[in-house]
């Protein structure tokens, strides 16, 4: 049986999840998990390693579709909930979905797309309307394939990541020793639930340890200061351009107002950044505003959490912190050779929270990993006085903003197939708020090129964080004698 679910049976009295206004329990959550898991199988029988494709908003729903498809032997692929229609179709392809399942929100955008396909289309709303009876549910190895996420790389093209049970129980139950987590614990999601962040550091071990996860349906500063000022939560985690707007916000406030946001944060157990560098402002001002010295940790889709600074001890600020238990780390310079101490290398990881594959591109994941078996992050890194800190990355092609992991390649490719574009190329610039911010230069074919109907043009194609904020309009794309691009001359121009 899964471990998640062994847990949870242990503690079936314990509130899981608050959402809309509603509170269920974990008997609530093992049932209405074992009875999706019991529809799937009685639509497919045992679903072995089936792709299962769900566009859920957060909440209970969520993670009873997320548990069903586990508990039935299927592989999850959560969709963004805010994707447009060609991503979600990529992720569909790639992972050559057999099933989508669809809240009752992205029933209609989803339902044309799965008859086009010939893919099994299941509305929530369709099988809440059922009574279905318990099925026997499949025993689950810890080898098989339990999740594909996906990420964008230094491909023009976004990866997915597959994970098996042990490697999510590996990520999930490190996290859990080392932050002990409890049945005490009362945390607040609000990250997006495509990504490793929310779903295994906030829900997966949230529920592993028999704790209660509170879900807001999106992220906004006011909305969340609403839920810490009742008094329960008292664990958060977030990307640091999250801090930065609780900082904005708790700004903005009357003085008496900040004061009572500030006796409540003082109570809480934990508060945890990461997914992005936080910087040391964002750091000391939370401290002030929270009594709070935030725990910064460096994870990957790849390998969940890797390092982090410690739950007692000292956290400091602009360092990432010690290798997790469970998770070997070091530092190597280009000829993978492991570096001397003090100097900078790139991070390789090795451990049972590393993942198996990249889903159907062999090569590329043998790319990843070196020849005696560790995976290279592309971030560099030096240790000083035992603790990691990040440098930078190797690719000036990925980008990370608001957290999420972005690639300069895959939005030129888009920028190329406007008619109006002839080139352009695509960069990040540090940003205080969104540690970078994705932005292009373009050659334009038409001078009089209306930037506001690039950019509608643009969001029909890809996700709003991935859009560039500003373009600078240029008669030839700067390039060294190779003929490549010199991306460090574009960063230059903004
Ligand atoms: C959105 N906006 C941006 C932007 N994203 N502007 C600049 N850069 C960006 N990246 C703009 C929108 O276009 C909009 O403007 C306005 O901001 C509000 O949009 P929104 O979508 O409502 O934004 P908001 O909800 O405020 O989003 C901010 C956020 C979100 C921080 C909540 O980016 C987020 O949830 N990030 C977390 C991502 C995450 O979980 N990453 C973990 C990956 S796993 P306009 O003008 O259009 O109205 C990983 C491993 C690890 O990294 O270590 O954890
Ligand atoms: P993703 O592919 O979205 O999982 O993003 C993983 C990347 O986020 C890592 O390779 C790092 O570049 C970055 N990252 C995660 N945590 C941190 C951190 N604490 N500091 C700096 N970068 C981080």
């Amino acid at each position: 049986m899964l471990q998640l679910v062994k847990n949870a049976s242990k503690n079936q009295e314990n509130q899981a999840i608050v959402s809309g206004n509603q509170v269920y329990t974990y008997r609530n959550l093992l049932e209405a998990s074992h009875e999706f898991a019991s529809y799937l199988l009685d639509q497919t029988g045992d679903l072995a390693e089936t792709r299962v494709a769900f566009m859920v908003s957060p909440g209970f729903d969520y993670v009873r579709v997320q548990w069903g498809i586990w508990r039935a032997g299927g592989v999850a692929v959560p969709l963004c909930i805010t994707y447009p229609l060609p991503s979600l179709q990529y992720v569909i392809d790639d992972t050559d979905a057999q099933i989508i399942v669809a809240g009752p929100e992205y029933a209609e955008l989803l339902a044309p797309l799965a008859t086009q396909k010939g893919i099994r289309f299941i509305s929530l709303a369709d099988v809440d309307a059922l009574s279905i009876s318990s099925k026997k549910l499949p025993n689950i190895l810890p080898d098989r394939r339990a999740m594909i996420l996906y990420t964008s790389g230094t491909t023009n093209l976004p990866k997915g990541v597959v994970t098996t049970h042990r490697t999510i129980e590996a990520q999930v139950s490190t996290l859990v020793k080392s932050w002990e987590w409890s049945a005490t614990d009362r945390i607040l999601c609000v990250l997006p639930l495509h990504h490793v962040h929310g779903i295994i550091n906030v829900i997966s071990c949230a529920l592993w340890s028999g704790a209660t996860v509170e879900f807001l349906p999106f992220f906004s500063a006011e909305a969340v200061f609403e839920a810490f000022a009742k008094g329960h939560i008292n664990v958060f985690m977030a990307v640091p351009t999250i801090y930065f707007k609780l900082i904005a916000y708790w700004e903005t406030l009357p003085q008496e107002a900040q004061q009572q946001i500030s006796d409540t944060l003082s109570r809480f157990r934990l508060m945890v950044s990461g997914s992005a560098a936080l910087p040391v402002s964002v750091m000391e001002k939370w401290k002030i505003i929270s009594s709070h010295t935030l725990l910064e940790r460096y994870g990957m889709t790849e390998i969940g959490m890797g390092i982090s600074n410690p739950y007692h001890g000292e956290r400091k600020a602009g360092y990432i912190g010690k290798p997790l238990p469970g998770v070997r780390v070091r530092l190597v310079d280009e000829n993978n050779q492991v570096v001397k101490a003090g100097q900078p290398g790139e991070i390789q990881v090795k451990g049972k929270n590393v993942f198996l594959e990249y889903w159907q591109r062999p090569e590329a994941t043998q790319k990843t990993f070196t020849d005696d078996g560790w995976f290279k992050t592309g971030d560099v890194a030096v240790v000083e006085k035992g603790y990691y800190r990040i440098l930078g990355r190797d690719s000036i092609d990925i980008i990370k903003s608001g957290g999420y992991k972005i690639s300069a390649l895959e939005i030129e490719e888009v920028l190329r197939t406007h008619p109006a574009i002839s080139d352009c190329s695509v960069v990040g610039i540090p940003n205080e708020e969104w540690g970078e911010l994705v932005v292009a230069a373009v050659m334009v074919k038409d001078p009089e090129i209306d930037l506001k109907a690039l950019n509608q043009w643009l969001r029909e194609r890809m996700p709003a964080y991935k859009v560039p904020r500003h373009y600078k309009i240029i008669d030839e794309l700067p390039r060294n004698a190779m003929g490549k691009v010199t991306k460090n001359d574009i960063k230059k121009m903004f």
